[in-house]
């Protein structure tokens, strides 16, 4: 017989169907056992009335994974946790597939007063997988991914694939992590940033969901060690422009997630809007925050700063331009000589993205990382990538992480990456 998934009971009433999946709870009585089973579809309640597979039944502990034949009826008893809430399966056959050993994290927390520490789930990440709620979290953070790529095709990019070991640090600064590559040192790539410009030189339109890493010590609840970045490029283009891809891009995710995640941000109790777009300069912010009695660094936005414009413009994508050119790394077109054409995008009070539109001129790639104070001879073959029929190019990184977390409202970051990394965390 064919496996039929819990959310396709419905067409199936009166009918026996083969269910797999786990024990989320077993419940029983002398004359009738209860079974809740759990796919990835949803709950399914199941009601065991024969007898002879009573033995069976006490053998099954939370998690473990079974096969049950049974006929899908309406229910007898309502429960709060079943999806299929008006039908139940009568076991007819249950088989044990895989008993699981005891739980060392809750899996089912009905009691909210008795949740599991981060830390504790994150040790279990595999377990605290089998949640439903959390499942619900990378369901939608799939849903995102998949609606970046669908919009990036509809605009003409291409993906392409990054290397990930480097040989000089692309974002500037010590946030690096070294590795050992033969005879040389290497470095894991911080961003896929000169690798996109490069070819978006040549190939117009580019798109990335790349993984990067940055060996900040510190910990923080918005940052990961490792982390993965949409990425984007393109070429014959200034900021405005790319703003407007990004405000266009994020708004298509969000409505994508609105559509296609109903039951997850029901079960998340997340709140979703298509965002509106707001366009400021950093002088105009530094205005607004000194109104506020918050005072600004010379080139940067405080946390303090981006959770007030979270809160003077909700459900908005702020773009806040004009950067003071000290505040943006090397790779940043400059805008006179204090101003640059580069950006941050803040959304629910946190920042989601940073790009601009990049230096494509060699002599002043040159000037900027000195600048900087990098060496030119570390960036040859990028700054030479631009000598031979460079146009101008844009582009931006935005946080697949930071975006998920702020679309769902969670607390920690950790909790919008399957197994996050971060100072003192390498397995699982
Ligand atoms: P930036 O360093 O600002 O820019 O990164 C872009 C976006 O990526 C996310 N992000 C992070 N998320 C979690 N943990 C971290 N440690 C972390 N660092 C960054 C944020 C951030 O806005 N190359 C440029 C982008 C460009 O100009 O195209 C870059 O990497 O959401």
């Amino acid at each position: 017989m064919e496996r039929t998934k819990i959310d396709q009971l419905k067409g199936n009433i009166g009918q026996t169907v083969l269910v797999k999946g786990w024990i989320q709870e077993f419940r029983g009585q002398s004359k009738i056992k209860f079974i809740l089973l759990r796919d990835i579809s949803g709950v399914a309640q199941c009601v065991v009335f024969d007898q002879s597979l009573f033995d069976a039944c006490s053998k099954v502990t939370t998690e473990t994974v079974v096969s049950i034949e049974g006929l899908v009826k309406t229910a007898t008893v309502k429960s709060a946790e079943v999806t299929e809430n008006t039908l139940e399966i009568e076991v007819k056959k249950l088989d044990i597939i895989n008993t699981a050993e005891p739980l060392p994290i809750n899996v089912v927390e009905k009691d909210k007063s008795i949740i599991t520490d981060l830390s504790k789930r994150l040790d279990y990440r595999f377990l605290d997988l089998h949640k439903r709620d959390i499942q619900a979290i990378f369901k939608v953070q799939s849903t995102l991914v998949q609606a970046y790529h669908e919009f990036m095709i509809k605009e003409g990019a291409i993906e392409a694939l990054f290397p990930s070991i480097i040989g000089a640090s692309s974002e500037g600064g010590t946030e690096v992590f070294e590795v050992k590559y033969f005879e040389k040192s290497a470095l894991l790539s911080q961003s896929c940033q000169l690798y996109k410009q490069m070819i978006a030189c040549s190939m117009e339109k580019v798109f990335a969901v790349f993984t990067v890493w940055r060996a900040e010590k510190h910990n923080t609840v918005r940052h990961l060690n490792e982390s993965r970045q949409f990425d984007f490029e393109m070429a014959f283009a200034d900021d405005k422009d790319v703003m407007d891809v990004l405000a266009r891009c994020i708004q298509f995710m969000i409505e994508k997630v609105m559509k296609e995640n109903q039951r997850e941000l029901a079960l998340l109790n997340a709140k979703l809007k298509v965002p509106g777009v707001k366009y400021l300069t950093f002088a105009e912010v530094s205005g607004i925050m000194k109104k506020h009695g918050i005072h600004l660094g010379a080139d940067d936005l405080s946390g303090e700063a981006e959770e007030k414009l979270g809160e003077l413009y909700p459900e908005t994508i702020v773009f806040v331009h004009d950067w003071p050119l000290s505040g943006k790394p090397f790779y940043i077109m400059p805008k006179g000589d204090e101003l640059s054409l580069g950006f941050d995008a803040i959304y629910r009070g946190m920042e989601i993205s940073s790009g601009g539109q990049r230096v494509h001129l060699p002599e002043l790639l040159v000037e900027r990382l000195k600048a900087k104070d990098l060496n030119p001879e570390n960036f040859k073959s990028y700054i030479d990538s631009f000598r031979y029929g460079a146009p101008p190019h844009a582009g931006w990184g935005a946080g697949v992480e930071r975006i998920t977390m702020l679309i769902l409202g969670l607390k920690n970051i950790r909790e919008a990456a399957l197994f996050p990394r971060d100072r003192e965390r390498l397995t699982p």
